[in-house]
């Protein structure tokens, strides 16, 4: 049984300002660990096929617009509990509802410019991975810190 992942992504606005290291800091000094990386184009059937569970919603012609915007950095995160550990550091969907200290709440004001994606459930976060990132891609490393962040 493989460890728990979650696709995290910093969406386009993140990119444009400038908030690229201080999300990846975040996520890196919690204790997870880094297993994909990289600045992406993202294709506009990809943007679909990431949100198809939104197609039915009225946002979702600007949501896919805003995710082909410019590029993304998308990324792969390990760990125990990093799924739900993710979604609390980045917060609320809605950045005015998300507490000072999550990502949305210290950096965003908007649903549409919420800055950053975090997967929604492990199956969801296998589901991302596969779409966005190519076998080759994903890299199995030792990280030498590990016992020293877990017993
Ligand atoms: O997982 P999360 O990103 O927090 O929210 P979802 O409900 O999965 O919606 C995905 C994405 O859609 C959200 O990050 C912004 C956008 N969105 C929106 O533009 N307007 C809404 N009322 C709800 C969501
Ligand atoms: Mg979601």
């Amino acid at each position: 049984i493989r460890a728990e992942r979650s696709y995290v992504m910093i969406k386009p606005d993140g990119v444009q300002r400038g908030l690229v290291g201080e999300i990846i800091t975040r996520f890196e000094r919690k204790g997870f660990q880094l297993k994909g990386l990289k600045l992406f184009q993202t294709p506009e059937d990809l943007a679909k096929e990431h949100y198809k569970d939104l197609a039915s919603k009225p946002f979702y012609g600007k949501l896919v617009d805003y995710i082909i915007s410019g590029p993304v950095v998308a990324m792969i995160w390990e760990g125990d509990g990093v799924v739900a550990s993710a979604r609390k550091l980045i917060g609320a969907t809605n950045p005015l509802a998300a507490e000072p200290g999550t990502i949305r709440g210290d950096f965003a004001v908007e649903v549409g410019r919420n800055v950053v994606h975090g997967s929604d459930s492990p199956e969801n976060g296998e589901r991302e991975i596969g779409l966005w990132f190519e076998e080759t891609e994903v890299v199995e490393w030792t990280r030498d810190m590990t016992p020293w962040l877990k017993e």
